[in-house]
């Protein structure tokens, strides 16, 4: 019984996000749904990566969903990059789900935008279950949350695209084993892309933008 109220609320959540998929895709914009632990550095890598994006030529415009239980600290830090930054607050939900994008992304300037971001619900588990239309998953994990990550939350690894393993700064600081992580990842997702960044620092940032506009420039209509 309750796999069958489970399976009727996905069957809806399903729904809109094909919704989402067409009007992205009619308006032909990307989005890229940002997936992580709370601290893990999913604003941070925003704010690394929606600048240099900006300066490409041609300039390649973001707007970003921000998903949190309370405040708009994170749509305020990423408005003040002058992108539109929209935040929605869960309450006590712990992902996003399509129905509370859907109508937050109709309300944005669809034509002046080539990508989204949807930063979730800081969550290592729940985001990874929910389709929102998106092109792409990216996980982000952070070196202080520890090497066995990947293997004790593999759901997230087996959906996303990319993996972005940022605060590599902090790498002379901690115990953290990549090559305990990355094994871990692989044999989770073969087909993973996979990232090392700082994004205080910026160390390997190009090569994930690198990675970001090839996948927009695939996914274009
Ligand atoms: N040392 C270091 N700290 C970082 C890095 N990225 C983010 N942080 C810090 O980690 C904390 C959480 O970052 P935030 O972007 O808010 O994480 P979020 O909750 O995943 O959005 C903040 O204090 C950031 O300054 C990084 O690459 N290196
Ligand atoms: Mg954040």
């Amino acid at each position: 019984m309750e796999i069958k109220i489970y399976e009727k609320v996905m069957s809806a959540n399903d729904a809109i996000a094909s919704e989402i998929r067409k009007l992205l895709s009619a308006n032909n914009i990307i989005a890229l749904n940002v997936i992580g632990s709370p601290g893990s550095g999913k604003t941070t890598v925003l704010e690394a990566v929606i600048p240099m994006l900006l300066k490409k030529k041609p300039p390649v415009e973001s707007a970003v969903i921000e998903g949190d239980l309370a405040t708009a600290y994170d749509a305020e830090r990423l408005g003040s990059l002058g992108i539109t930054a929209v935040q929605v607050n869960t309450g006590s939900g712990c992902h996003l789900d399509a129905n509370l994008i859907y109508k937050p992304l109709k309300e944005l300037l669809l034509e002046k935008i080539n990508i989204i971001f949807i930063e979730n619900v800081g969550n290592l588990v729940c985001p990874s279950q929910f389709d929102l239309g998106e092109n792409a998953k990216i996980a982000v994990l952070s070196v202080s949350e520890g090497d066995d990550k990947a293997a004790k939350y593999p759901l997230l690894f087996r959906v996303a695209s990319c993996v972005v393993l940022n605060k590599i700064d902090l790498l002379p600081y901690s115990n953290f084993n990549k090559e305990r992580f990355w094994g871990q990842v692989r044999k989770i997702n073969p087909n993973i892309t996979c990232f090392e960044i700082s994004a205080a620092n910026g160390e390997g940032v190009e090569e994930f933008i690198n990675w970001i506009c090839k996948y927009k420039m695939c996914n274009e209509k």
